[in-house]
């Protein structure tokens, strides 16, 4: 199936003569290994799409041709370009030109990573037959550091995958067969992720020695192939190697054979790699040691192994999911929501430079709807990366078509008032409002070894869309999703639309019949698919609704709740503290209430959860139907591919509706107005 090549498909163009001018001969000015890639890259493309074997030259020629090359080895005062364009650019920019002379266009970046993307830039061009009459785009990406996390396990399996096993391991060790990472790099490099985190971060045994002798030749040959596309290499570290990996009797970070074991440890994986970018940790969360153990924090803990990473340039992402996971339900003031901004805020300052702190985009876990964490913006002298989970693990496993990018949109243009009005989320991870040294935005993968990666073909988009959404916050989600399509789907008009409608709707609908009114969870226990209302309600693991006969939602408002609201600059805690101005969809986040207060809607909360329940329901049978008008339009093998999932993606939202609409029925006593069965 095309479906491998995802984005990257290369299709034969309708009206290859505009550009056949050009497309006949590459001229390279420099010889790099990433600007290798990009001829590659290039030379396959044109010769898919143009049906021709371009001839690669060197630069200058005098050839009409597509030149390859970075502002230092092109003179550009000769195509009348003034290098001083490129003085504002940062080094991973570019710029994308038809020469005057119309004999060339002009890929150059301002370093060799930068002529990468000015041809994946360039490329989508292409497949989508745009003129380039005109063309003329300068183009630098908003966000520092573009990271993937893996959460791939090396015995293959991937924690929270839901398209097959991993790429990068198999039984114990790497794959012996290196192709599909390399696919992988090329697909990420296609929309500007530049690093990676290949290993889970939940480090157990075998992986704690992905950092040892045993590995280290493996995860060079990997980071070899990564760096070719601009792809930093990093690796999720277990903080007890010191004993495991050294046999020393702590992993306490003030002990100095500790400091002096880290130190030399990462010398070593630097001489294997000279271009590591660094370390992931979770530590002490969900089980994973750190350096509580020792009665030390945060700050010691990251700091030393910022320390050893520092005289290399290696960075520390020290995740913020700590959390306790063994808390008594009974204690209602205990509260997990609390506990990312509880732990970190007041380290503020205490973090050496190379130490950035990954924090959720909400203060739980990835719900379809959650507020945003407030400890983004929080901590103006401490590195912030924001972390995303492209893999759907509570939005329907990729099953259910759930397209995030509206999701991630609102988070990023979220008005934190950090610093006053404008302190959104973005200016927050792209470093400009505290002048972070680093920065940016980091998701876990939802790819895996199924031959169109992501088990739902339509999954692919939001893959796509996290790329190129973290280039450039400002992007709109239509000019993305639109892209998406086209490149993958071709130009048929009647696919564009009803493909468009799915995704822009999606994530709606999934909210529809799943957990109402931001509230979340109410998923079966461990794998998280599908309802299970009270599966969390009375475990350890903080994730509860309060339901009872007399109402739902957990009272997180400063006088009677966990004073989570109070954790916002204002004016956001008094929007959210209030019961009136609290928006809709985050009422039971934030307030307990009775089932038949009103909401801003107009609406009781009970006749709400019947309304959007059915709702949901009818809008997947509505996407099925707009899906089968497809047939015949799309590639047999996608077809059928969605097809199944939106059946199964059928199957779950009735579920969800019937228990979720059962179980307030029965607990508030109070029948739906429109009078449907409920179950
Ligand atoms: C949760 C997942 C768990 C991860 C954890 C994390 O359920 O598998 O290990 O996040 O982010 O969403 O560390």
């Amino acid at each position: 199936t095309n479906s491998y090549h995802c984005w990257l498909q290369y299709r034969k163009l309708e009206n290859a003569e505009k550009y056949s001018k050009i497309a006949s001969t590459i001229a390279v000015a420099d010889d790099t290994v990433v600007i290798n890639s990009a001829v590659n890259e290039l030379k396959n493309a044109l010769n898919s799409m143009f049906d021709i074997t371009p001839s690669v030259q060197p630069f200058p020629t005098n050839e009409y041709s597509i030149v390859l090359g970075t502002y230092e080895s092109v003179d550009l005062e000769e195509f009348g370009i003034a290098r001083e364009l490129f003085s504002n650019l940062n080094e991973e920019g570019y710029l994308l030109k038809y020469a005057e002379n119309q004999k060339q266009v002009l890929l150059i970046g301002k370093t060799d990573q930068g002529t990468l993307y000015a041809t994946f830039h360039f490329l989508r061009i292409l497949q989508r037959e745009e003129s380039i009459d005109d063309l003329e785009i300068i183009e630098a990406p908003k966000n520092q550091l573009r990271m993937m996390n893996q959460w791939d396990n090396i015995d293959g399996s991937i924690e929270r995958g839901y398209s097959g096993n991993s790429i990068f391991f198999n039984d114990n060790d790497f794959t012996n067969d290196l192709t599909r990472v390399r696919d992988y790099a090329r697909l990420l490099s296609s929309v500007g992720v530049n690093a990676i985190s290949i290993n889970n971060v939940n480090v157990w045994d075998i992986e704690t020695n992905l950092i040892s002798e045993k590995f280290l030749p493996k995860v060079k040959e990997v980071a070899d192939i990564l760096e070719s596309y601009a792809i930093t290499t990093y690796l999720s570290i277990n903080y007890a190697s010191p004993m495991e990996l050294g046999n020393l009797e702590s992993a306490d970070p003030l002990n100095e054979e500790v400091e002096k074991w880290w130190a030399e440890k990462v010398e070593e994986i630097y001489s294997y790699i000279p271009e590591f970018g660094g370390f992931v940790v979770k530590a002490d969360s969900e089980g994973r040691p750190g350096p509580f153990t020792y009665g030390r924090g945060h700050v010691e803990g990251a700091n030393v192994l910022a320390r050893a990473l520092k005289p290399f340039n290696g960075k520390v992402v020290w995740r913020c999911f700590v959390y306790n996971c063994l808390q008594d339900w009974r204690d209602r003031k205990t509260d997990r929501a609390r506990a990312a901004y509880d732990n970190f805020k007041s380290l503020d300052g205490q973090f050496l430079d190379n130490v950035i702190l990954q924090i959720k985009n909400g203060p739980m876990d990835f719900q379809v709807r959650e507020p945003v964490s407030p400890l983004l913006g929080a901590m103006k002298d401490t590195n912030q990366v924001l972390e995303f989970q492209i893999a759907q693990e509570y939005t329907g496993q990729q099953i259910d078509v759930c397209y995030l990018i509206p999701q991630w949109k609102e988070v990023l243009n979220f008005d934190t008032y950090a610093k006053g009005e404008g302190s959104t989320v973005k200016s927050i991870a792209d470093g400009s409002l505290y002048g972070y040294k680093h920065s940016g935005i980091a998701a876990v993968s939802n790819i895996g070894d199924d031959i169109n990666w992501t088990g739902n073909t339509l999954a692919q988009a939001n893959f796509y869309g996290f790329g190129r959404l973290i280039w450039n916050p400002d992007l709109t989600t239509d000019e993305i999703t639109k892209d998406w399509i086209h490149l993958t789907f071709g130009n048929d008009p009647k696919v564009v639309e009803e493909i468009e409608y799915m995704l822009l709707h999606s994530w709606r609908t999934y909210e529809n019949y799943t957990a109402p009114l931001g509230v979340g969870w109410m998923v079966n226990p461990d794998h998280h698919y599908g309802p299970n209302v009270e599966g969390y309600e009375y475990s350890k693991w903080g994730t509860y609704h309060f339901a009872d006969r007399d109402g739902i939602g957990v009272d997180r408002t400063i006088e009677t709740g966990t004073g989570y609201a109070g954790q916002y600059f204002e004016p956001n805690a008094k929007v959210y503290n209030s019961l009136e101005n609290c928006p809709d969809e985050l009422l039971l986040f934030f307030h307990h209430v009775p089932y038949t207060h009103k909401l801003q809607s107009g609406e009781t909360v009970i006749q709400h959860i019947y309304n959007t329940h059915y709702q949901g329901v009818e809008e997947v049978e509505d996407f099925i139907q707009r899906w089968n008008s497809l047939k015949g339009k799309v590639e047999d093998w996608v077809f059928e591919n969605v097809k199944d999932r939106l059946q199964r993606q059928l199957e779950n939202a009735i579920e969800w509706r019937d228990r979720i609409n059962t179980y307030f029925y029965r607990k508030s006593g109070i029948p739906d107005q429109q009078g449907r069965p409920i179950y």
